[in-house]
């Protein structure tokens, strides 16, 4: 099983990360490279028809019991056709499954390519991107890996074990489990109920404290990779630039050869090789630098280099060859006391925040509904997004380092509300699912933040020791860029404000307070920027803000739940932002990008309705107000060339 580690490495990095900052995030026990083909590595997608069988027995242990992963599914009980990559919840008529909790197992037979099981120089991966919440693999009934996490990716090397009958197909069994606890993140608790008056034998929910639909299943892509026995097992790259010099800090690591030759070079878009070097580590250094730039701010945003990566092993009679490519961006980042500073520009984050969530798909991998979204975030203007409430698909990210839409990435820390969540073991988990995190994510230009956590309740006194513990990780895995984590709570009685690099607020004026007094809003948001800004002196995000419309529902005067008022919410906050972002204001997301599903309950209407889009992605009224401010921003803010000039040209 690959993963981070537990404590004691934890505790061996912390210290080693105080005399070698850039050396922390290399320092993962294994790499997360995102698998891509290249001339020494294939890769074979899983997507497709999976047999699926939820197990109902009323523990949810029968899988264990009768031991499912030893042979094929359909030979133990029923199954049915699972679509991966996909949340199973929505795809059948059956509530139960909708709202099912526990194990479910999905099966797939593989057919290997012969040369893959005969060439013992090749290592074969299984790579699982997202499987929410906890996952077991077995592969023809041997167990291969265990993770706990819904987000992040995790691998097995196979390859021995298709070695074994190298004719038979190769049976992969994958069971998951949605059940959250005070440990997991998100944290969650499971209550029986057992008066049986009221319920029935064996009743019990799932108690969660985040907003949105507990989607469960293999939620992104399920890949076999290879790679040679010798090869690139991960890369860091650190970027900065003086004057129209690019530096581009580097380090791979390599696994698999006692003695190995490094080619490490650098090619611009238009295939010429800027820099090289044959050294593990060291800086790149490239004349006439392109920066990679956020979208709007510059003619030419999300400029990328392309990192080769060449390594030539000779431990053996024939040598190995393995290429890995990385897509770089050369930036920096910089926080002040009232900017944020993209390559020393100040920056204005006009933004959403996003869910993964859409019909039948549920938090599924969907490429139409990807690039959907990106097109209309550049359609509305929108420079930037927050990964509300966890990680995405790394394909995301990739497209946001292309386009040059700015990333707050957060970690699945939604909910930490419980006494019991501020723990010893909430916390070992949450460091860990910090070091997977940046292990994952480090190389990617467009993210400028780490999100450690989401309206946690920041006003209980373990809070301090929690957030400090949990930012300064973060900071040590990754000194780059600046920490954070959202907060709803009071300014006073915040514990972690002290130790975040940027104030992130969320607040729902005239909504879930003053409801339906549109008026407060002036003074309440103002009073909201003066205290964090008075208290901390620290630049400040409105992380969310917004009002949930019912798409087609209207009222003048506006009234809530209509289109009217939230235009009118949206209208009320610009105003102050406009005044507040001459001082200290650098940006303001809006809660939310569409609408998305939800828990059942008194006051969701089938679901979320704060999208400025609805979740089939069609426009509310607020959209078109979005768009106009965002525009007007990017003129305002940005550099543009002129014919970007505002109304803008799409
Ligand atoms: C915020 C939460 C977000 C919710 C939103 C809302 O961060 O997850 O969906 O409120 O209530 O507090 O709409």
């Amino acid at each position: 099983m690959s993963r981070c580690g537990g404590p004691e490495r934890r505790a061996m990095f912390r210290v080693l990360c105080l005399f070698a900052a850039f050396d922390a995030v290399c320092l993962l026990d294994s790499g997360m490279l995102f698998p891509r083909e290249s001339p020494s590595r294939e890769v074979k997608e899983l997507n497709g028809l999976w047999d699926f069988r939820a197990d109902r027995s009323p523990n949810r242990n029968q899988g264990f019991e009768r031991a499912w992963y030893k042979s094929r599914l359909a030979e133990t009980g029923p199954v049915i056709d699972m679509p991966v990559p996909a949340s199973y919840n929505d795809i059948t008529q059956d509530p139960a499954l909708r709202n099912f909790i526990g194990w479910v197992w999905y099966e797939r037979e593989v057919v290997v390519p012969a040369r893959w099981a005969a060439d013992e120089d090749i290592r074969v991966v299984l790579r699982v991107a997202s499987a929410h919440y906890f996952s077991i693999v077995w592969v023809n009934g041997v167990k291969v890996a265990e993770h706990e996490g819904g987000h992040l990716p995790f691998e097995a090397e196979i390859g021995s074990l298709i070695r074994k009958d190298p004719t038979a197909p190769c049976r992969i069994t994958i069971a998951v489990n949605n059940t959250l606890t005070p440990h997991t993140l998100p944290p969650g608790s499971i209550q029986h109920m057992d008066d049986r008056t009221k319920y029935p034998d064996g009743f019990f929910v799932q108690n969660i404290y985040f907003d949105f639909f507990n989607y469960a299943g293999l939620h992104r892509p399920v890949v076999l990779y290879t790679t040679p026995k010798a090869y690139v097992d991960d890369i860091t790259v650190v970027t900065d630039f003086s004057d129209n010099t690019g530096v581009v800090k580097y380090k791979v690591s390599v696994q698999g050869a006692a003695t190995a030759t490094l080619k490490v070079s650098l090619i611009d878009k238009d295939g010429r090789s800027v820099a090289s070097s044959s050294e593990p580590s060291g800086v790149l250094k490239v004349v006439d630098v392109k920066l990679w730039w956020p979208y709007l701010m510059h003619e030419n945003p999300g400029y990328l280099y392309s990192m080769e990566v060449r390594l030539i092993a000779s431990d053996k009679s024939s040598p190995y060859e393995d290429v890995y490519t990385l897509p770089v961006g050369i930036r920096t980042v910089n926080v002040t006391s009232t900017q944020f500073l993209i390559n020393n520009k100040p920056f204005y984050f006009h933004g959403v925040n996003k869910h993964e969530d859409s019909d039948i798909r549920g938090k599924g991998f969907d490429l139409p509904l990807i690039v959907k979204d990106f097109n209309l975030l550049k359609w509305l203007g929108a420079n930037s997004f927050r990964t509300s409430h966890y990680p995405y698909a790394e394909e995301i990210l990739q497209m946001c380092d292309r386009y040059g839409i700015v990333v707050i990435d957060e970690c699945p820390g939604v909910g930490i509300k419980d006494i019991l969540s501020f723990g010893n073991a909430s916390l070992a988990h949450h460091l860990d699912v910090m070091d997977e995190l940046v292990r994952r994510d480090k190389n990617h230009p467009s993210v400028v933040m780490w999100s450690v956590a989401n309206e946690p309740a920041s006003e209980m006194p373990p809070a301090e020791f929690y957030f400090k513990t949990l930012i300064k990780h973060t900071k040590d895995l990754d000194p780059t860029r600046p920490v954070t984590y959202i907060t709803d709570s009071n300014y006073a009685r915040d514990k972690g404000a002290p130790f975040v690099d940027v104030i992130c607020v969320n607040s729902y004026l005239s909504w879930y307070h003053d409801s339906g007094h549109l008026e407060v809003i002036p003074i309440q948001l103002n009073t909201q920027f003066e205290n964090w800004y008075g208290k901390y002196q620290k630049p400040i995000i409105q992380t969310e803000y917004g009002a949930d419309a019912v798409s087609g529902l209207h009222s003048d005067p506006p009234i809530m739940f209509t289109e009217e008022y939230q235009n009118v919410v949206l209208q009320s906050y610009h105003k102050v932002f406009d005044q507040k972002r001459k001082q200290y204001v650098i940006g303001e997301l809006i809660w939310n990008f569409a609408d998305f599903m939800t828990a059942q309950g008194i006051t969701r209407v089938v679901g979320n309705k704060k999208g400025i889009f609805s979740r089939q992605r069609q426009p509310k009224a607020a959209a078109f107000i979005l768009k106009e401010r965002y525009w007007r921003l990017a003129n305002q803010t940005g550099r543009l060339p002129p014919w970007t000039k505002y109304p803008c040209p799409l």
